[in-house]
């Protein structure tokens, strides 16, 4: 059945019955007492199998059968573990493959404001939030705002049909100026070209002749047909420069010139880019995002490839979410992106002025999470990055935005809260290799979730890391959680749900200013190689985490505490008691890439 009957066929078989009067009544309090986890929907639960259309198990790159109804079987499990806000993967009606690779991510717009079927249908959208919503958790939508699927080709030779095109070595084409690309013998994709900065060209055997035209297609039965609303068909729309190539020799790139690439070109597999500092641009896709809030009922985005946009861009996005999300009667609309990127200034930069509140913190993935826990490196570079956030880059200007933006997150008191309060930490998502595949080792997972979960920010959980999933690059970090049996008593999962109940418990873990107590450049056999303390104060209580990140035991006297001499701290992993010294310090005893979480009692 091709993609255009089956969509027919669906929607005669469904029974819908769309809410078109929500009632937006869910309140997130405080942001910093949220833990995220992350969903791909396709690979979670198939609770429907009237919508596995051009599904196949076998095949890690096509559609598996996932969908919202399963999420909802499943929100038991999701509720067990403890998180509290679920990020699903888009939503919108996507092109449905595209060189024998399915859109199950979601992340090919074909189609802004209607739902992927795949997935279910509106009403059904509508009923899982609803059932989140119903049992506390909040829920955060995926969203791309950079580019649509490959729904058009540049047609460079102008004859109406896409094709190989060949440039230089005398043949046809061979007088391509294309500044940004070597003069030598070259093919390509009149799907994909490469960059060039002047605009994809289009040539005949006589040279250039000024833009190629933008070619729209009609391939209905892989749902590939312009994209909707139709205003976004306007060809004026895309910045129309062909494929970011400057990754491909990044070192011989400045970079500024690398930027001008990554936020102009389009996104590799020909997703087409659009002009999004253009007024009628920004417009449009405030108005599709602002629907989504209002007919789903979400409570925070997360941007997809923020890295690939102006950040001024989200100076006009961020703002028209929160003005809309307040005026639905929805305080705290939560906002972070993902710039897939280590540079830790590029990251700050997309959180100042009135852009996004937060960002996915891949500079503690690299440095943190895969340097120190991962590769052993000093656990000094945890405090250097964290202090890193207050950098100036900008005479002025700390790297990591203070200002409270205009209607933006507050606290529970109502008190402005900014972005060092509410980075996303992780350590595993759907772009990056599992952690335990480049770490194999259950011991190293443990450690580093014990910093995921304890130190300040929101933390962020890719589902299938408390089952111990160690999956590799793309698309086998994707794995289908079905697999798990959705088991509770593994030990991973017994860790993460350990962990969530104590930072749900002890408020310092939640919204606590970060003291470090210890850290070091040692990572060889002196004594305190391997050991990270810091403490969490908030409201006069404490709380003061030790963690081991070396694969030996360890002890080491004198580490200083915020508690009184004489106190007894107690352990909350183990039941472990230690005394806090005449002179305020303790003596750190941690077995191999083990952890003390210490609170007075
Ligand atoms: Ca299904
Ligand atoms: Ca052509
Ligand atoms: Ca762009």
């Amino acid at each position: 059945m091709r993609y255009a009957l089956w969509v027919l066929a669906l929607a005669l078989s469904g029974c819908v019955t769309v809410d078109t009067d929500l009632d937006h009544r869910t309140q997130v309090a405080d942001w910093r007492d949220e833990v995220i986890y992350q969903v791909m929907v396709d690979r979670f639960e198939d609770g429907d199998p009237n919508n596995n259309f051009n599904v196949d198990y076998r095949r890690p790159s096509a559609y598996h059968g996932g969908d919202w109804q399963g999420l909802i079987n499943r929100l038991d499990y999701i509720q067990t573990l403890g998180v509290t806000a679920l990020w699903i993967s888009p939503v919108v009606r996507n092109v449905e493959e595209d060189a024998g690779f399915a859109s199950y991510h979601g992340y090919w717009t074909q189609d802004f404001l209607n739902v992927n079927l795949h997935f279910g249908d509106l009403a059904k959208l509508q009923a899982l939030v609803r059932a989140c919503h119903d049992r506390g958790i909040k829920v955060i939508l995926d969203v791309v705002t950079n580019h649509i699927g490959q729904l058009f080709f540049y047609d460079i030779n102008r004859n109406g049909q896409p094709d190989i095109v060949f440039f230089g070595g005398g043949g046809p084409g061979s007088g391509s100026q294309n500044p940004d690309q070597p003069s030598d013998l070259r093919r390509s994709s009149e799907w994909d070209p490469e960059y060039d900065s002047r605009g994809v060209q289009g040539f005949t055997s006589l040279g250039e002749n000024g833009p190629a035209p933008v070619v729209w297609v009609e391939q209905p039965e892989i749902n590939r047909t312009p994209p909707m609303p139709a205003e976004f068909q306007n060809p004026d729309w895309y910045n129309r420069r062909g494929r970011v190539t400057v990754w491909e020799n990044e070192a011989a790139a400045t970079f500024e010139y690398r930027r001008e690439q990554e936020i102009l070109g389009d996104f590799p597999g020909g997703l087409k880019d659009l002009a999004t500092h253009r007024r009628d641009v920004q417009e449009a896709l405030v108005r599709v995002f602002q629907y989504w809030i209002d007919a789903a009922d979400f409570d925070a985005f997360r941007i997809d490839t923020l890295k690939h946009q102006e950040p001024a861009f989200f100076e006009v996005f961020a703002p028209a979410m929160r003005k809309f999300a307040k005026r639905l009667g929805k305080q705290n609309f939560f906002m972070f992106g993902e710039a897939f990127d280590g540079n830790d200034a590029l990251l700050g930069s997309y959180t100042q002025g009135q852009g996004v509140d937060s960002v996915f913190y891949f500079s503690a993935k690299y440095r943190v999470f895969n340097g120190v826990f991962g590769n052993g490196d000093a656990t000094a570079n945890v405090q250097r990055l964290y202090e890193e956030r207050s950098a100036e880059d900008v005479p002025g200007r700390p790297r990591y935005s203070i200002t409270p933006k205009e209607d933006g997150l507050t606290d529970s008191e109502g008190a402005p809260l900014v972005t060092p309060q509410v980075l996303v930490n992780f350590m595993d998502n759907h772009d990056v290799p599992r952690f335990l595949y480049e770490f194999p080792e259950l011991a190293k997972l443990h450690a580093a979730l014990v910093y995921l979960l304890t130190i300040d920010g929101i933390p962020c959980i890719y589902y299938g890391t408390e089952q111990a999933f160690d999956g590799g690059p793309d698309p086998s970090n994707r794995e289908d959680m079905w697999l798990s049996g959705f088991a509770t008593d593994g030990a991973t999962f017994k860790h993460v749900q350990q962990l969530i109940a104590l930072r749900k418990e002890l408020a310092p873990l939640r919204r606590g200013d970060v003291t470090f107590r210890w850290s070091t450049e040692h990572t060889g056999d002196e004594s305190d190689a391997g050991l990270l303390a810091f403490e969490r104060a908030y409201q006069g209580a404490r709380v003061l985490v030790l963690i081991n990140a070396q694969d030996r035991t360890l002890s080491h006297p004198g580490v200083p505490t915020g508690f009184a001499p004489g106190t007894t701290l107690t352990d909350r992993l183990s039941g472990d008691q230690v005394a806090v010294g005449a002179d305020g310090t303790i003596r750190a005893e941690l077995g191999a890439r083990g952890a003390r979480i210490l609170v007075a009692r």
